[in-house]
């Protein structure tokens, strides 16, 4: 297994629009697994094969606390949706960064497993949220573009700075 690296705003690669998984093989496997540990190893409660730079539509997820509920969605599709829900998003890809999004309530979803099988599931609630923002990673959006030009130029700034911060730490880390 192995950590991927996890791409950050405003990063142009996080606008690619990901190509269908074809082959159901062993590096298919692999990748899944590389992805659930990157997403553990960083407290995600799901992650997009976007963030990692790998441009096929699959994601996993896992919102339970004990981190053993893992749900691997291969090829996945929005089949039907209903109500809605604000919730407060975060992303991986734009660390310490929070925005209230509006999202369905309910979802039916349809992809496939690691064997090619398809399935149908119907999700609600947190569990909602979160493939709604995975599969808005498979097509190049992030939960920033539902935002004001205004507020994602904050959200860019902000970033910006934590960055020239914590190279700034590191640097001095070296010298001291
Ligand atoms: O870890 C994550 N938490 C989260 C919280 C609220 C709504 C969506 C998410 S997904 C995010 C992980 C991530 O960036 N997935 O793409
Ligand atoms: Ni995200």
């Amino acid at each position: 297994m192995a950590k991927l690296n996890i791409l950050e705003f405003p990063d142009p690669r996080l606008k690619t629009v990901a190509k269908p998984v074809e082959s159901f093989d062993a590096e298919l496997k692999k990748l899944v697994e590389d992805m659930t540990e990157t997403m553990y190893s960083a407290n995600g409660i799901g992650l997009a094969a976007t963030q990692v730079n790998v441009h096929k539509r699959l994601l996993v997820l896992d919102i339970s606390e004990e981190r053993e509920q893992l749900g691997v969605y291969i090829n996945p599709q929005i089949l039907s949706e209903s109500g809605e829900q604000n919730c407060e998003e975060g992303c991986l890809s734009v660390p310490g960064v929070y925005a209230s999004v509006k999202r369905a309530e309910n979802v039916t979803v349809k992809a496939q497993d690691m064997g090619g099988n398809f399935f149908e599931e119907q999700l609600e609630g947190l569990h909602a949220v979160c493939i709604q923002h995975e599969m808005d990673h498979l097509i190049g959006r992030l939960f920033v573009d539902y935002l004001s030009p205004l507020r994602r130029n904050m959200v860019r700034k902000k970033l910006e700075k934590q960055r020239k911060v914590a190279a700034q730490e590191a640097e001095e880390h070296l010298i001291l």
